[in-house]
């Protein structure tokens, strides 16, 4: 019996504290779909997970801008950004909350384990408390002056000014950002991972074992690996997040880093208690493939933290894949939430109804897999019109208008055959061996590519074939012509359905496509002779400049 291979997909959990954006959508959430769809149309076994992060000081800064509580924030974004993503067509399968009871259980019953088993240290250590509010400040929470640039607005985990990275001691003159107050140094403890004691197992895991990770993945790990690693707290004294489950932890809660990644469990739990069957195999069979998806600021969580507490932990696979992308830009310049240079994934959605395949692909072409790249609204505009509107949609569009036109609308047959017509057909043939392969090696970009190219091709065919002149002279030679390039569309349809979703099924319905698969697919009977297609429709239509111009007033106007 085929046994079916199982894999555990995440894409980075995002912040409850903002809308997202296409920079989150093209880093994560775009390549981490794309991969799960390759694998289903592959017949594997496929959870695909993301999820609300809702703790973190991140959230209650923004409960505060919003004069909102922390609580409100997480509902109304969760549910934004669900609905967002899911608009866009990312498939998860669940899409869940750190703030879920089965989450809380299941953090803290790993932080339980980890006590049980004596791996935490246990450190006492003086930091800053705001002595009018009776609360520890978290880094964020303490402002000051830059040691390094003067700047008199720095935070004390960074300096936003010059960018330096700073601890809160660093800081002249520290205020305490919720009182303005001169916080205190006081005495407190905290729960430590110890990384530095899995440094040498982490060198054999990554550096050796993992020779194949990405090399802006590789060279981040062994980056760090290489300057060594520290203890990391993995509790805080604050009072939004999951309490820390220990009669001295009162007043504690975990570390949104220690919490969130466990997330990714927690989420298996939910869809798998829904669907009936059993969590554990996706998170403890050894021949599961894990794989998670994130942009490169959360490398040393997935790689190094997350796999130090698994591994920890005892009972958990490792991944074995963290295909991290660069960042994407917007026009030259980095996305701001704060200054509002933004594309807000729902505000898309709301402006190009219809149009949520444009934007996966041109995300696509513009994933930052190997450094960081742009998003502009002309590139957009020009890949719409040059790119699918010229190629794909008019590929489309002209075929399907000749064979209703000469052919009454039903797949002629391929009774003649000529050199381009066999040319194109062996090339078909080896083509989702070259896409999937570019797909597993997490090469979206390239796999898209080759997907345009054989839309490319078939345009080029039909150009050179001519069945508009051939059907005078030779209706069956022009019969051929046609049925070659449909069992083309027929191919690109399916190659292009982890990518463009919905054009793919608007394609397949219109041919009357009933194949779904990628292994083991006869390109060259795709489509049975003598079955109907329906009238064309069309897949995408041109867009104009007064549209881009209205988008790029909008991202002026901050
Ligand atoms: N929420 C950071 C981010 O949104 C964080 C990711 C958690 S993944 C477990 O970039
Ligand atoms: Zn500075």
């Amino acid at each position: 019996m085929d046994v079916k291979k199982r894999y555990t997909i995440t894409a980075a959990l995002p912040y409850a504290n903002g809308p997202i954006h296409l920079g989150h959508v093209a880093g994560a959430h775009l390549p981490a779909d794309i991969y799960a769809r390759y694998l289903r149309q592959k017949n594997a076994s496929v959870i695909f997970i993301s999820g609300s992060d809702e703790h973190g000081v991140p959230i209650t800064v923004r409960a505060q801008q919003e004069s909102s509580t922390p609580q409100k924030v997480v509902d109304k974004y969760h549910a934004l950004n669900k609905k967002a993503l899911e608009g866009l067509g990312i498939s998860y399968d669940i899409f869940a909350r750190t703030s879920s009871p089965t989450h809380y259980e299941t953090a803290a019953n790993f932080f339980t384990v980890l006590c049980q088993k004596g791996i935490f240290e246990v450190h006492e250590t003086a930091q800053y408390y705001d002595p009018l509010h009776q609360q520890f400040l978290s880094d964020r929470y303490i402002k000051g002056i830059c040691p390094h640039c003067s700047n008199p607005n720095a935070y004390g985990d960074q300096c936003e000014a010059c960018g330096s990275t700073l601890s809160p001691e660093e800081l002249i003159d520290p205020t305490s950002a919720i009182s303005g107050e001169k916080p205190v140094l006081k005495n407190t403890k905290h729960w430590y991972l110890p990384l530095h004691k899995y440094e040498a197992w982490l060198k054999e895991w990554i550096l050796e074992e993992h020779k194949d990770f990405k090399t802006n993945v590789y060279g981040q790990c062994k980056g760090w690996l290489d300057q060594g690693l520290q203890p990391r707290a993995v509790t805080r004294d604050l009072s939004w997040g999951i309490p820390v489950p220990l009669p001295e932890g009162t007043d504690k809660v975990l570390y949104v880093w220690f919490d969130a990644p466990i997330g990714y469990i927690s989420a298996t739990k939910e869809w798998a208690q829904a669907k009936k069957v059993d969590w554990e195999p996706f998170w403890q069979d050894p021949t599961t493939t894990l794989v998670h998806f994130l942009g490169k600021d959360n490398i040393v969580f997935h790689c190094i933290i997350f796999p130090v507490m698994l591994k920890a932990h005892g009972e958990f696979i490792l991944p074995k894949q963290v295909p991290a992308n660069e960042f994407l830009n917007l026009e030259g310049k980095k996305f701001s939430t704060s200054r509002n240079h933004a594309v807000w994934l729902h505000d898309y959605l709301e402006d190009f109804k219809g149009k949520e395949d444009v934007l996966r692909y041109v995300l696509c072409t513009i994933t930052p897999e190997n450094k960081d790249s742009d998003f502009t609204w002309k590139d957009f505009q020009d890949k719409n019109n040059n790119e699918l509107v010229a190629n794909l949609g008019n590929l489309v569009n002209r075929t399907l208008n000749l064979v209703h036109r000469d052919f009454d609308g039903v797949v002629p047959p391929r009774a003649t055959s000529n050199q381009s017509d066999q040319h194109l057909l062996d090339t078909l043939s080896t083509s989702f061996t070259e896409v999937g392969n570019a797909i597993e090696q997490f090469k979206f970009k390239e796999a898209l590519q080759l997907c345009m190219g054989y839309a490319t091709l078939g345009n080029k065919y039909l150009t050179d074939m001519a069945p508009w002149h051939l059907i005078k002279s030779s209706p069956v030679s022009a019969g051929t012509v046609l049925h070659t390039t449909l069992q083309l569309i027929a191919t690109v349809a399916l190659l292009i359905r982890p990518f463009l979703p919905q054009t793919s099924k608007k394609i397949a319905d219109m041919l009357g496509l009933q194949e779904m698969g990628w292994d083991n697919i006869d390109v060259t009977n795709l489509l049975k002779v003598g079955s109907r297609l329906k009238s064309p429709e069309l897949l995408f239509e041109k867009i104009e400049d007064s549209v881009i111009e209205a988008q790029r007033e909008k991202l002026e106007r901050g």
